[in-house]
């Protein structure tokens, strides 16, 4: 077979060259990076010519699916008439001006204005700054702490870092930007105790938010944080229950709420955002990812008129920013993904048709000897692989057992993304039956053959 795209060359240079986000590079010289060479709707291609099902729409982003010549369009169009402009120093420019415009549109009706970005962990810095910002110009700056959740992922700059709750993270960052506190997440399938209710779960997963605000004094609390589902935490669908005693809590102590919609913002959920789905109430919502489906990179956090009021009553600036906040290419290939988007009906198509489509393609899997539970939300998919599943224990070694079914999903030309032994899944927004039907088939090969290589391990 031809090898176009000459395989074995560009893993040398890349291994030579080139430092991975969140990579043993150990591992990956001896194992030899994966090449990706294209991309069209649902499916990518590597550099072998294997077709590839991409169950994780890039990284929880290519809403649209790949390679829409609209988007290119709108790109080149914008390049062609302002390829950049900055937004500081009392200037603007139309994409930035109708972008912000249309986010204030489908975004929650208190949130009419967007600080802007490149990165979700940008805007998680961002929202960080505004956040202790606001209290400062309040007249409570002792209110700083900001409580998140254990394994929350808010990014990866320090601050961002520090607000997540990965522990392998922390070590790296150590000491952390100070200043946060981090509760248990609502994962019910494994936290809960023996016998414990999703419903009596969801209620003390969120107690210990008030647990927290009352360990370290009302006064002293600035705001709350949490992704409506936790997604690289291993999609972790919080009890009905848990959002509005979280809400409730918040409202109780008078602090913000910052939502990370990072993943769950732009139809993922079957609403534009998932504070819609949960009914809750945020003061800020950060967003990256999917705004542009990932074809060029665009963040930022939506800000309650409340903060708004704040900063605009104040001669004092507001000293943060980034070169490229409002990026003219970017909010031009943003402002056409979200026409898309409302074009094409995937929102609410979501709601009808993926969402049903997903939770019942998992659900096939429930009896699999390796599978303790199937779990969907929207479009966000997770299951997790047990050596018992009456008794929910674990394979020894966690992460070991995820990582050989990642690998059959691969060989198998499907990506699924291994969070320690939980199986995730966020596919375009974009997949028709016969997506649902592909990864299905896959999805049952790989469970048999990863049960294959295990089988002296798991329960009977
Ligand atoms: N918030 C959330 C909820 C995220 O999922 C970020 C913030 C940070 O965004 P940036 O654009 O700075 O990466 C994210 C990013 C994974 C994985 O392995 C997940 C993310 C990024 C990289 C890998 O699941 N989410």
């Amino acid at each position: 077979m031809t090898n176009q795209y000459q395989t074995e060359h560009y893993r040398e240079l890349d291994a030579l060259h080139h430092l991975h986000p969140f990579t043993s590079h150990k591992s990956l010289r001896t194992g030899g990076a994966r090449v990706i060479v294209r991309g069209d709707g649902p499916y990518i291609w590597d550099s072998e010519g294997n077709c590839i099902l991409d169950g994780m729409a890039g990284l929880w982003t290519a809403n649209l699916g790949h390679s829409r010549k609209e988007l290119a369009e709108a790109a080149y169009k914008q390049m062609l008439e302002l390829p950049f402009y900055n937004t500081f120093f009392r200037t603007t420019h139309p994409p930035v001006v109708a972008l912000s415009r249309k986010l204030a549109e489908i975004a929650p009706d208190n949130l009419n204005q967007v600080f802007y970005g490149s990165s979700g962990s940008e805007s998680n810095d961002t929202a960080i700054r505004l956040i202790r910002h606001y209290w400062a110009l309040k007249g409570e700056p002792k209110r700083r702490i900001i409580i998140s959740r254990k394994n929350a992922y808010h990014g990866s700059t320090i601050a961002a870092a520090s607000m997540s709750g990965m522990a392998h993270m922390h070590a790296h960052s150590y000491p952390l930007y100070e200043g946060f506190r981090h509760i248990m997440d609502p994962y019910w399938y494994g936290e809960a105790k023996s016998g414990e209710t999703r419903e009596e779960f969801g209620l003390r997963a969120a107690r210990a938010l008030e647990d927290e605000i009352l360990a370290v004094g009302p006064e002293n609390v600035a705001a709350f944080a949490g992704e409506p589902v936790q997604g690289a935490g291993g999609v972790k669908i919080p009890p009905a229950n848990y959002w509005p005693e979280i809400q409730h809590i918040v409202d109780k102590y008078g602090m913000l709420f910052l939502a990370d919609e990072v993943i769950t913002g732009f139809g993922r959920l079957g609403t534009w955002f998932a504070s819609e789905y949960y009914g809750i109430r945020p003061n800020l919502i950060t967003f990256a990812k999917a705004v542009t489906s990932g074809y060029l990179p665009l963040s930022g956090v939506m800000v309650d008129d409340d903060i708004v009021d704040m900063l605009m009553d104040n001669d004092e600036d507001f000293n943060h920013g980034y070169t490229f906040s409002g990026h003219p290419v970017a909010c031009a290939v943003a402002l056409k993904n979200l026409e898309i988007i409302e074009r094409e009906r995937l929102v609410p198509r979501v709601r009808d048709f993926g969402a049903p489509a997903l939770a019942k393609m998992l659900a096939k899997f429930k009896d699999h000897p390796l599978v303790g539970e199937v779990r969907s939300v929207g479009l966000l998919g997770a299951i997790e692989l047990v050596a018992d599943k009456r008794s929910r224990r674990r394979f020894a070694d966690l992460g070991r057992v995820g990582l050989i079914c990642r690998d059959h999903f691969f060989r198998e030309g499907f990506i699924m993304r291994a969070v320690f032994d939980t199986m995730v899944m966020s596919p375009p927004l974009i997949w028709e039956q016969k997506q649902f039907d592909e990864a299905e088939a896959v999805i049952r090969r790989a469970l048999d053959l990863t049960l294959s290589d295990v089988a002296g391990e798991v329960a009977a």
